[in-house]
């Protein structure tokens, strides 16, 4: 049997979370909860890294809070609460950024992907520290393994060098967190676009299935799906992106195996295979959305939250005062 292990990972409340966030990430917070200590932070200092409406926000935290504990996320095996919540988030962040390097920054692709040309002038210091923050909220609870989706794989090679650096310097303070990266789900791809990933900021609402979605928008989304040439289902991501991205959703959320779906389309073409597949995602969001509504308004969510943030904050500050006295910050003794 695995050792446990301190997990932990976070989630944007941006109110949108798509099929790509569940099956890259949040499917195996669920798993993950059973065998080990898991902390699951819903990351609205993150969230500010762009502009944001006070009180859409707001609602977004409760709403992503809701949906973390619709999926299965339960408060009793797993601490589940807010980043703005833990104030030692903010100051690892700066004691971190006071050993990242600007050029180590400056190459993380996320950065220059959201930055665009207009990297010096416009852009907000929090995007460009925004990997600082995820690797202060990873080495504050001393996690060992984070469940991330595949586009977050440099981010977290950066909390390992961090981790390393600090370590080198000033004694053994931190774990070097290990990835979590599923095979089947770590990059979903954009239902417009199966040559890159399924993303809430793409253009267009026809990129993404979010776990909200109605059945009529779930359907004419797959309906209007990008398929490659041929007629074949069968998998093949150099020859069948299209085709492959749409057989790994459908895998996942049938929980069946890839080579048995090309079995049942075999010669029947990409009309029946989209509208199945449009009928399996709605069957799979239909329990979730029902659970989601429940959640959404139960006052149990405020002191799931409150709970969640009080466990955390104890494990923050014994961290952070380990990370200080290592710094040979401050005079408080650790207890
Ligand atoms: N397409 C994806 N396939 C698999 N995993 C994905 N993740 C994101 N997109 C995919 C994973 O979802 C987790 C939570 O993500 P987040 O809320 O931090 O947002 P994000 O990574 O910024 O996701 P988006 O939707 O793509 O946002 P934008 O468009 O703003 O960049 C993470 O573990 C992530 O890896």
């Amino acid at each position: 049997m695995e050792r446990m292990k301190r997990v932990f990972s976070g989630i944007q409340p941006s109110g949108l979370v798509h099929l790509g966030n569940y099956l890259g990430a949040l499917r195996q917070w669920v798993l993950l909860q059973d065998q080990h200590e898991c902390l699951y932070c819903i990351v609205d200092l993150h969230a500010i890294t762009i502009p944001q409406k006070p009180k859409d926000l707001e609602l977004q935290i409760r709403q992503t809070a809701a949906l973390c504990l619709a999926i299965g996320i339960n408060p009793e095996r797993s601490i589940l609460f807010v980043q703005s919540d833990v104030s030692e988030h903010g100051e690892l962040a700066w004691i971190l950024s006071c050993h990242a390097y600007m050029g180590e920054l400056r190459r993380m692709t996320q950065f220059k992907d959201k930055s665009g040309s207009n990297q010096e002038e416009s852009i907000g210091a929090g995007l460009f520290n925004y990997p600082v923050l995820m690797a202060a909220d990873i080495l504050l609870y001393n996690a060992q393994a984070v469940p991330v989706g595949e586009d977050q794989r440099q981010h977290l090679e950066l909390s390992r060098d961090l981790s390393r650096r600090f370590n080198n310097l000033y004694g053994d303070v931190f774990y070097v967190p290990e990835p979590i990266i599923v095979k089947a789900g770590s990059r979903v791809m954009g239902l417009d676009d199966p040559l890159k990933k399924m993303s809430k900021s793409a253009s267009s609402q026809y990129n993404y299935i979010t776990l909200m979605d109605t059945p009529d928008q779930i359907r004419a989304k797959i309906k209007v799906a990008v398929t490659d040439s041929g007629r074949e289902i069968r998998y093949d991501e150099g020859q069948k992106p299209a085709i492959s991205n749409l057989l790994t959703i459908f895998s996942l959320v049938t929980n069946r195996q890839i080579a048995a779906l090309e079995r049942d389309y075999e010669g029947k073409g990409y009309g029946v295979f989209k509208k199945d597949l449009g009928e399996a995602v709605c069957e799979f969001v239909r329990p979730i959305q029902k659970e989601y509504a429940k959640r959404l308004d139960d006052p149990a969510l405020d002191s799931i939250l409150s709970q969640g943030a009080s466990k955390a904050s104890d494990l923050a500050r014994r961290q952070i005062k380990i990370v200080k006295q290592a710094l040979g910050l401050g005079f408080s003794p650790v207890h």
